[in-house]
């Protein structure tokens, strides 16, 4: 690669989707910074971010193809990627021949990088017809749903706009730790004399910037939306000009509110103090115009959906969704708008078959399981750590034990790794290239191939292309992917013309000088923003699920909250030592009450345990966690998510996981169960 400076993406699965500009001499990344020209992050990104160089060296990042033998042993031997490919092709074609179809091959990816041309595992699937897939968004499902029944679609503010706002509610995010570059618009605000409040059971490091902080009871949001409500629909505060004409449902609504809800029943509900539920009522009524940000984690729960959707028609009554800069932010799905060829690759027709078998995400393992006719025996994970991140970790150590071949490709030798029969390295985001839509920000930007592979390494895109000529001489015309086709040429098919038009391209080549961001979404009035897209009415729903909201724990039985982190990215970056020592991965904060009830003191070993398992750490007493909440991070040596249950069935297939629905109870280290 010639010496200079190239344009980068930050591909995680964080609201940033960072534009980064990489020095780079004789062949390796030297250093990186913001690039200035992304108009949303202005030339910042976090300190993941400035990490770059020792995620790309890291001496623990996978150089070559291993296999290892027998699985879960730590037995590995490096092999070449053609050994690889014909360990892989081979046995695909064997499950063919076998069952008569692909079925029993399936994969797991979710968010490892997001950019479009990582597409390609899925397309590679497509490409030898009908599989096993997995289905659904783990992560934002729930919110999302609820967002499309008020719309009609998929809504989010532009995030630039919120620095216009006089008052911003934010209802279970945490900016400060999870959207760092947000709280450049949120101060801004502030500084015009913006109110911000932040509703949270946490004392987060956002809630720490606010104005008035609600503690809030986990799972009980909708309670206090419709509390907030019915102050305003007593006093006759409300919207009702646009209340009338541009939504539908308005009347049952306000009936609903009017007969149901009791505004002591509220604050007992929900814990919040009836002062507080009011001066957030007041602060809606005087200050416009107000943003409410529906948080994903609010939404990570059973009651999740209908608490976004109450929040969201709370921000409609208000009036804030027909004032410019008010405004609704959850997170949006603008990249469903590109072709997304590599995703919607369409493989070779089955002659009984019709389509592939649809595991969904939360369910995965459960589900794979069940399956007979044919079993899955072939899994691959790509951009995915389950044994991290996903929940019923039981039932994924059944699934793993009884798969025939396990491959993982990812750029470290993860958890999920350690349990599979070969591991693929992958190349970082600085070895290849690839297009990037945010889904928080209404930016694109492009991602330039800046360095030569580390070792080995290779894109999700180069393996699938290659894995495809392996199996096609193997077994002629076995798979139809495109494997001619460069990473360019993927990238000017998602350009069509109403694409470039939507975000004032020529050519990808202007990507190439800086990030562009959607035209008409661009930071202008709100009033703008809804010609663009119109607006749909509003379906203000009264919800029926909502008399279950509260939450009833048995006595000594905390809620666990596992939140992100500020210094990774759910399972990633934990090896930077810039970042990351370790030294916090093994905390249990529990409150002064839950600590009293189990004669627990600080720094004591403590373990918290369910039906699932336990995990044992050091006991650390917050003063401002609530009596009936744990809090600990994700990941590390010993994943908090072994205690993550599948919430006895209550999951439905159409929801994020209930990661925060899980419940613990804690006692002294080595102390017998009871
Ligand atoms: N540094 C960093 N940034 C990240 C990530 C990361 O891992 N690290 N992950 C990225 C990803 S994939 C995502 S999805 C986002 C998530 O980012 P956020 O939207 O901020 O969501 P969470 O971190 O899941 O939860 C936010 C807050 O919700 C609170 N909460 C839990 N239950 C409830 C409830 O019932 N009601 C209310 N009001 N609050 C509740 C939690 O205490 C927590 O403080 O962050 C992204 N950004
Ligand atoms: N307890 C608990 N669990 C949670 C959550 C929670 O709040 N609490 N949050 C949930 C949420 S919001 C999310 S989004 C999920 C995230 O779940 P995952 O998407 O599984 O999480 P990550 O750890 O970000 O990424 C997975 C892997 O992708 C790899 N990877 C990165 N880039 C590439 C690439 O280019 N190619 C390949 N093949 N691999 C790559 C990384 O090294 C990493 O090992 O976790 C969920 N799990
Ligand atoms: S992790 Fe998020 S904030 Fe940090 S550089 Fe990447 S996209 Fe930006
Ligand atoms: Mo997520």
């Amino acid at each position: 690669m010639k010496d200079g400076i190239y344009r980068n993406t930050c591909p995680r699965n964080c609201f940033g989707t960072c534009g980064i500009l990489s020095y780079v001499k004789n062949d390796r990344l030297t250093k990186v910074t913001g690039d200035p020209k992304h108009g949303y992050t202005k030339g910042r990104l976090c300190a993941k971010g400035y990490a770059y160089t020792q995620f790309v060296y890291n001496p623990k990042r996978l150089k070559y193809p291993m296999l290892q033998t027998p699985r879960g042993s730590g037995n590995w031997k490096r092999i070449s990627w053609d050994e690889a490919y014909s360990v892989i092709a081979e046995k695909i074609i064997e499950l063919n021949q076998r069952y008569g179809s692909n079925l029993s091959c399936g994969y797991n990816k979710f968010s490892g990088n997001l950019g479009i041309l990582h597409y390609a595992v899925e397309g590679m699937f497509n490409s030898i017809g009908p599989h096993t897939k997995p289905v659904g968004n783990p992560c934002a499902l729930s919110g999302k749903l609820a967002i499309n029944r008020s719309f009609g679609r998929d809504f989010s503010s532009i995030p630039e706009d919120m620095a216009h706002a006089s008052l911003i509610v934010i209802w279970g995010a945490n900016p400060a730790v999870t959207n760092v570059h947000q709280m450049k618009y949120l101060y801004e605000a502030r500084r015009n004399g913006a109110k911000l409040v932040v509703i949270d059971p946490i004392f987060t490091r956002t809630a720490e910037k606010a104005d008035v902080y609600i503690q809030i009871k986990p799972g009980t949001d909708a309670w206090l939306a419709y509390g907030v409500a019915k102050l305003l629909i007593d006093k006759g505060n409300v919207a009702d000009h646009f209340l009338q004409e541009e939504t539908l449902g308005w009347n049952e609504y306000k009936h609903f509110i009017q007969t149901n809800i009791d505004m002591k029943e509220i604050a007992q509900r929900t814990g919040a103090p009836l002062e507080a539920i009011e001066l957030l009522a007041e602060f809606y009524e005087k200050r416009k115009p107000a943003v409410t940000w529906n948080g994903l984690g609010v939404q990570r729960s059973e009651h999740g959906s209908s608490s976004i959707s109450a929040i969201t028609s709370l921000a409609a009554i208000t009036g804030n969704l027909s004032v410019p800069f008010g405004g609704l932010y959850y997170m949006h799905f603008d990249v469903d708008h590109f072709p997304q060829n590599l995703l919607n690759h369409q493989g070779p027709v089955h002659p009984s078959i019709q389509a592939s078998r649809e595991i969904d995400f939360s369910h995965y393992p459960r589900n794979a399981l069940s399956l007979t006719d044919p079993p899955l025996e072939f899994l691959w994970f790509a951009s995915r750590n389950v044994i991290t991140q996903d929940q019923d970790l039981r039932s994924w150590q059944q699934l793993l034990n009884q798969l025939e071949l396990i491959v993982t490709v990812d750029l470290y030798l993860t958890k999920t790794a350690e349990q599979s029969d070969l591991v693929l390295p992958a190349a970082s985001h600085f070895e290849e290239e690839d297009l990037h839509v945010g889904y928080w920000h209404y930016w694109l930007s492009f991602n330039q191939k800046a360095i030569p592979p580390y070792y080995e390494a290779k894109s999700d895109l180069q393996i699938a292309r290659e894995l495809t000529k392996k199996l096609n001489e193997l077994s002629p015309a076995f798979s139809n992917f495109p494997f001619e086709k460069e990473p360019i040429d993927w990238i000017k098919a998602e350009l069509t013309p109403e694409i470039m038009e939507r975000y004032s391209l020529k050519s990808y080549e202007d990507l190439l000088a800086g990030p562009h961001i959607k035209q008409a979404a661009a930071p202008q009035s709100i009033h703008d923003k809804f010609t663009l897209e119109p607006f749909d009415q509003i379906i203000i729903q009264q919800n029926e699920e909502l008399t279950q909201t509260e939450v009833r724990l048995k006595p000594f039985t905390y809620k666990l909250l596992t939140p992100q982190s500020l210094l990774k990215i759910h399972s990633q970056y934990e090896m930077i030592p810039w970042l990351n020592q370790g030294q916090m991965e093994d905390i249990i904060e529990l409150s002064p009450a839950a600590a009293n009830d189990q004669h627990i003191t600080e720094d004591m070993k403590i373990e918290i345990f369910n039906e699932e398992g336990s995990i044992v750490g050091t006991a650390k007493i917050n003063p401002s966690l609530p009596t009936n909440v744990v809090l600990t991070a994700q990941a590390g040596s010993n994943p908090i998510n072994k205690l993550i249950t599948q919430c006895n069935g209550k999951q439905s297939q159409e929801s994020s996981t209930f990661f925060y629905d899980s419940t613990v109870k804690i006692r002294k280290w080595g102390e017998k169960r009871v």
